[in-house]
């Protein structure tokens, strides 16, 4: 694998897991809709995250949650964005953007980010030549049909080969265009087109992925399958949210998405401190 990840003027060593703290710019995300709409709490809280260990800042200003219908177009999802990357422009970390639109990639990569997270692995038409033409990192994510219907019907004859061969595929389409493979990151992209079981699967054999040579994303923070699992409403996940984290990197994740960092670092520190004895 890459031992490190390319992001913009940032390189970041893959030697230990990072952490990518998410800030939904949205009003209806699926756990923080509406806390970070108002540019100034969106900075503030990036900052939080960033003082709690965040490696990367995620910032999201179209929300992906399942039955989530697309309606925000590219201007509405700009005018959410580019007040929050120019108020983050000298933050001491790298900033991702997460988008499917290249007119929202290109905006946002001239207006400082680093890195472009994908839930749709660069396919609308443009996406690849957006991110190629910078020197950003990607984020190539696997997802079975689209956030409105996706967890409609969930199907598959082998969930780790096909979401592995897409990937596969997206990493060669990314590197066809000039995207060096030090610039890129894969996702099996938990709770996208997937049941509580296919998530699980995917979870036991993520080290799998390793074989792409490109670092591992994993997202589980606060999702579906984790109350599935526990019981509890969104906003009472943490705990199961650093159990999976921890699972996740304990299989080869080099990038824990998490909304809630400064839990995540102090598991990961247990971890490193078992790892490192
Ligand atoms: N999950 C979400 C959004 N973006 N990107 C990647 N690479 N991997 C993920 O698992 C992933 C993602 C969904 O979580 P969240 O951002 O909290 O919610 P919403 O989509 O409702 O804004």
């Amino acid at each position: 694998m890459t031992a490190q990840l390319y992001c913009g003027r940032f390189r970041l060593s893959l030697e230990r897991p990072l952490v990518m703290g998410v800030v939904n710019v949205t009003p209806d995300s699926f756990s923080d809709g509406g806390r970070f709409l108002e540019p100034a709490a969106a900075i503030a809280h990036a900052h939080r995250l960033i003082e709690e260990g965040a490696d990367l800042i995620d910032l999201g200003a179209e929300s992906s949650r399942p039955g989530a219908v697309a309606l925000v177009t590219a201007e509405e999802e700009l005018r959410r964005l580019l007040p929050v990357l120019r108020g983050l422009r000298d933050a001491p970390v790298p900033l991702s953007v997460d988008t499917i639109k290249p007119e929202v990639m290109r905006a946002a990569l001239a207006e400082g980010a680093t890195m472009i997270n994908d839930i749709n692995a660069l396919r609308a038409p443009g996406a690849v030549a957006a991110v190629a033409a910078a020197d950003a990192a990607v984020c190539l994510m696997h997802m079975q049909g689209t956030p409105g219907t996706m967890q409609q019907h969930p199907s598959y004859a082998d969930v780790v080969a096909e979401v592995k061969a897409f990937l596969l595929e997206r990493v060669r389409a990314a590197r066809d265009a000039g995207i060096a493979l030090e610039r890129i990151a894969i996702d099996p992209g938990f709770g996208f087109g997937k049941t509580l079981e296919h998530n699980l699967e995917l979870l036991r054999h993520l080290r799998e992925f390793e074989v792409l040579g490109v670092p591992v994303l994993a997202g589980w923070s606060r999702k579906s399958s984790l109350g599935q699992i526990t019981g509890r409403p969104a906003g009472e996940r943490l705990a199961a949210s650093v159990a999976a984290a921890l699972i996740a990197a304990q299989n080869g994740a080099r990038i824990l998405r998490v909304h809630d960092v400064a839990a995540t670092r102090e598991a990961l520190a247990v971890l490193a401190a078992v790892e490192n004895t």
